[in-house]
């Protein structure tokens, strides 16, 4: 969607911290011994609270209130009977509606100590987040987007995810722009508009380049063995930096 008036910039600035806040205490929790199933029904008690919607289970009948993936999953990892380990890589990423306005959120991080690989993809995702979004500015390429994340990744002996991308949200949790890649095309010309919503979330891999879906028929893994983190904020196109609304 693009913004157009302070009452849907209000709207979308309560639900992006809505989400934020469940993203927050579901990082919180996430200890050695807890479930990943515990960790989603927190996030059910807390979207219920703020009286919102889970993106997932809303728009898609996801079997979970929040996508948790860990270690070899990349994302729309189903929340379940799987037990949090000390080093294990874990991404919560946590969408949701309230009033028809939608944000999207996630983040990839290491439990406890870990290792030092694992902990260098968290920090080489971040610096791509930090990077790309100072490319999302009004009248500036979509596709100077990709290009900045995935220089980023190849500047730290790392690659991306090509099969999977960030979006235009607000609306509806997938809207357009429809794609927003993790490297570059030079046939997508698009402009980004003053106003325009995105969730931004480039996806940062050891390795692989591409995905493969489980038969449970939505776990995303790497086609090549490969770790993989992301980090996802929703942010407001503006003419000079965006504003963030799931910080
Ligand atoms: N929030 C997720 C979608 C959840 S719906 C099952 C997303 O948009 O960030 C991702 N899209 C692709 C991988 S993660
Ligand atoms: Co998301
Ligand atoms: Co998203």
């Amino acid at each position: 969607m693009i913004v157009k008036n302070e009452q849907e910039l209000q709207a979308l600035k309560e639900i992006g911290k809505i989400v934020a806040t469940i993203r927050d205490e579901m990082i919180e929790r996430t200890k050695p011994g807890v479930t990943t199933k515990e960790l989603d029904e927190h996030a059910k008690v807390l979207f219920e609270k703020f009286d919102a919607i889970s993106g997932p289970k809303g728009e898609y009948d996801f079997p979970g209130y929040t996508c948790i993936s860990v270690n070899e999953e990349i994302a729309h990892g189903i929340p379940g009977s799987r037990v949090i380990k000390d080093g294990d890589l874990v991404n919560i990423d946590v969408s949701g509606s309230k009033n028809g306005y939608f944000a999207d959120t996630g983040l990839s991080f290491v439990v406890g100590n870990g290792n030092s690989e694992l902990h260098k993809i968290c920090e080489v995702a971040k610096k791509a987040f930090d990077v790309g979004v100072k490319k999302c500015k009004a009248g500036s390429k979509l596709n100077g987007i990709g290009k900045a994340v995935h220089n980023v990744a190849k500047l730290n002996g790392f690659t991306v995810i090509k099969d999977l991308t960030g979006h235009g949200v607000g609306r509806a949790l997938h809207e357009p722009p429809n794609h927003i890649l993790n490297y570059f095309d030079p046939w997508d010309n698009e402009l980004l508009q003053d106003g325009t919503v995105l969730a931004f979330e480039p996806f940062i891999s050891t390795n692989s380049e591409h995905i493969v879906q489980l038969e449970d028929g939505w776990t995303y893994v790497p086609k090549e063995k490969s770790f993989v983190a992301q980090i996802e904020h929703t942010i407001i196109v503006t003419k000079k930096e965006p504003i963030i609304i799931t910080l």
